[in-house]
């Protein structure tokens, strides 16, 4: 599954009802005096996040916003109806910015939390409003003030609680499909993912842990180069990082060394990605090293380094269930 992280829409606030121009009749009042009513309210636009969402799919398809407009003022002095507010509803880790001056309106970060981004406009003032000594009887009320439009552009930054980093090739995509429900393409080359994958991992009846699978990440991926820069913001902000290893790949004597490259690129491109709890997930154990050299071996390794690792087999299933424990105690909220 792939998903949708940057969408553009137009919204526009409803427009204000305009005011009315009525007189007070009765029998035996033949000349009664001004009871338009004021224009009602137009609706607001106003964005929310909603813990059912985790992409911004939806806005490949629908892209315009329109809240109501406000009624007309009506005779014997009575208000228009105020124009129904849209509500667009948003994953959490929306940030919402202004497409064309760049200004950040909101970021929501939690459920339920919500921002108005256009207001309706006012109704109109009815024409009661306008009667003076001189002109009694004012055939002039006000028109409701428009609505406001704005382009918005949506760029979803929170994706996942877990989120998987590693060279290409490591096997990510493969660990998130063994994890999780999600089919995403794997393949034996460099550069199969493409675009991230998510996949939702069940912790109970009810709970569920979100797993990101961006493309792999080379030496100077912060600086451009190769593709997962341009999906490290998704890991910004998830809570856990899993740092996926190739056991077969890794040279025995500095079996950290691709690990402390990749880390020292999540460094320069965010400081604060250092400080999420993570761990190095050793993949591939199923496969024979040419040194003969095992998994315990490897992970003898990684422990004098003072590191600790998990070792898996995302294609055989070995470890997994290990691993899933392990998340459930660690990268749960
Ligand atoms: N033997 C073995 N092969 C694995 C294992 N995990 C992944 N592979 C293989 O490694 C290759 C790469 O796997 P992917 O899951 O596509 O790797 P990736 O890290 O997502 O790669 P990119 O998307 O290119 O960054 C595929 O041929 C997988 O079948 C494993 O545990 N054991
Ligand atoms: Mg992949």
């Amino acid at each position: 599954m792939g998903f949708l992280d940057e969408a553009v829409i137009h919204v526009v606030s409803g427009n204000g009802g305009k005011g009315c121009v009525s007189f007070f009749r009765a029998r035996f009042i033949p000349k009664g005096g001004p009871d338009g009513g004021d224009g009602g309210k137009g609706g607001d636009i106003i964005i929310r996040a909603s813990n059912k969402l985790i992409t911004l799919a939806d806005f490949s398809s629908r892209r315009h916003f329109k809240a109501r407009n406000g009624g007309p003022g009506m005779g014997t002095n009575q208000k228009g109806k105020n124009g129904e507010d849209t509500i667009i509803e948003v994953p959490p880790g929306t940030i919402i910015s202004d497409h064309d001056t760049g200004e950040i309106l909101g970021d929501l970060t939690s459920n339920e939390q919500a921002i108005t981004i256009v207001y309706g406009g006012i109704g109109g003032k009815g024409n009661r409003h306008f009667a003076t000594a001189i002109n009694r009887s004012p055939r002039y009320a006000q028109g409701g003030i428009p609505g406001e439009s704005k382009r918005l552009k949506l760029t979803l930054k929170h994706l996942a609680d877990i989120g998987l980093v590693g060279l290409p090739n490591a096997g990510k995509s493969t660990l998130l499909s063994s994890l999780t429900m999600a089919r995403p393409k794997i393949d034996n080359y460099p550069f199969t993912t493409l675009i991230p994958n998510l996949g939702m991992m069940e912790i109970t009846g009810e709970k569920s842990l979100t797993i990101a699978d961006i493309p792999g990440l080379i030496e100077g991926a912060s600086e451009g180069k190769g593709l997962g820069h341009r999906f490290l913001k998704h890991i910004e902000r998830t809570r856990f990082l899993l740092h996926v290893i190739d056991m077969s790949d890794l040279k025995a004597d500095n079996p950290l060394k691709d690990y402390y490259i990749l880390e020292d690129e999540l460094n320069r491109y965010d400081p604060l990605l250092m400080e999420k709890k993570r761990t190095i997930v050793l993949n591939k154990i199923d496969l024979e090293r040419p040194d003969g050299l095992k998994a315990e071996d490897i992970l003898l390794k990684i422990n004098a380094a003072g590191l600790s690792a998990i070792a898996v087999s995302a294609l055989t299933g070995e470890g997994i269930e290990e691993l899933k424990r392990f998340l459930k105690e660690n990268a749960a909220g």
